[in-house]
């Protein structure tokens, strides 16, 4: 059997401000991809409206998130750049899938039940249905890998269950129809290296989140170096020094939380950083750590806000991206109309 065009799609929820768990866990892992990939980076604004948002504040949002994939070095010409909305084939596969995936395997998303908490029978249905619009997002560009954070690992086994249970149970159609039988990739996820788990900093049980409402739990990407500085310096910890090893770290959630950032700002090992201040107290460490997230940091949030003072060239950065992804979509939800046998 040929191999699938590699191809990379990831997508952020313009539900918020983002903060650095987002850049380490994903926008920062997008760009160096665009040397050996085609990559499509979506805006996914139907996933943000599985919870409530604001009208104005999700176009603020949808244009936030556009901003700071260009300005930590996507480059909307050789690859895409778009929000979801504009390409209605998510949709159109999305439903498929809901079809196509179980109620057992949709009740088993721990996403689902930490959202939904105490209240799942008054969540909206969207919320629920949320990882088939994810596996529709991704299967509609055939995409073979997607660079997420760990949180995500259960929703790239759900869409890889998706992608096999519609080739199977669709297997005679799609030789009917003269399509390669594994029409629907098993997509890889992208989860390696440090942070790609940022825990909150006020409590080590937490990831990192935008809808957080402690605006000291998270370094938001628009925070000025004074903010970020303040943060790092309240960041809950323990009074132990830091140890020399890695091994050190176990038990310690927020004390490893602060050496993973650190290590990813500075592409080093863990093992590296605490080479270096292994034995130091966190009266050290934690201005180290101010100064580097600071000096990485400032010049993408330096071009998000001049990017954001006039959004013309955002605006026409997402249309030209949808158009041009609109033309992988056709090509893919003409073949699955064919497969599962609606009348054209
Ligand atoms: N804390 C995190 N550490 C590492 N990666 C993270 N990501 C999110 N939080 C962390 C990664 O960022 C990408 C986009 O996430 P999303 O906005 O689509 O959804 P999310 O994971 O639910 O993000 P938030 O910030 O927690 O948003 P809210 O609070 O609105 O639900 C994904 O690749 C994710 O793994």
């Amino acid at each position: 059997m040929t191999s699938f065009e590699q191809r990379v799609f990831s997508g952020i929820k313009p539900s918020g401000d983002l903060h650095l768990g987002n850049y380490l866990g994903a926008i920062r892992r997008f760009v160096p991809l665009q040397k050996t990939h085609p990559c499509i980076y979506c805006v996914v604004d139907m996933h943000a409206i599985t919870v409530w948002q604001d009208p104005a504040d999700l176009k603020r949002a949808t244009f936030e998130v556009a901003a700071a994939y260009i300005a930590a070095g996507v480059d909307p010409e050789k690859h895409i750049i778009f929000n979801q909305s504009q390409v209605i084939e998510h949709a159109e596969l999305a439903w498929i899938f809901n079809c196509v995936a179980r109620m057992g395997w949709m009740q088993r998303m721990t996403q689902f039940k930490d959202k939904a908490g105490k209240n799942a029978q008054n969540v909206s249905l969207g919320l629920f249905a949320y990882p088939a619009l994810m596996a529709a997002d991704i299967l509609l560009y055939k995409a073979t890998h997607v660079p997420v954070g760990d949180d995500q690992k259960q929703h790239l086994e759900l869409t890889r269950d998706i992608a096999q249970k519609f080739n199977n149970d669709f297997a005679a159609s799609i030789a009917a129809n003269g399509l390669r039988a594994d029409f629907f990739p098993l997509t890889e996820p992208v989860i390696f290296g440090p942070a790609t788990r940022v825990l909150s900093l006020r409590d080590g049980t937490k990831k990192m989140s935008k809808s957080d409402a402690s605006g000291m739990a998270a370094i938001y990407m628009l925070d000025d170096a004074d903010a970020i500085a303040r943060k790092i310096r309240k960041a809950k910890t323990d009074p132990e020094s830091l140890p020399s090893e890695e091994a050190g770290l176990s038990g310690r959630p927020e004390a490893a939380n602060l050496v993973g950032i650190y290590a990813a700002l500075a592409d080093m090992s863990a093992e590296q950083v605490l080479a270096e201040f292994g034995g130091q107290g966190f009266g050290a460490f934690k201005p180290a750590l101010a100064e580097l997230a600071v000096e990485k940091l400032a010049p993408i949030a330096t071009e998000m806000r001049k990017l954001l003072d006039d959004t013309s060239h955002i605006e026409a950065v997402l249309k030209d991206g949808a158009n041009r992804a609109r033309t992988i979509a056709q090509v893919t939800m003409s073949e699955v109309r064919d497969v599962v046998g609606f009348v054209l």
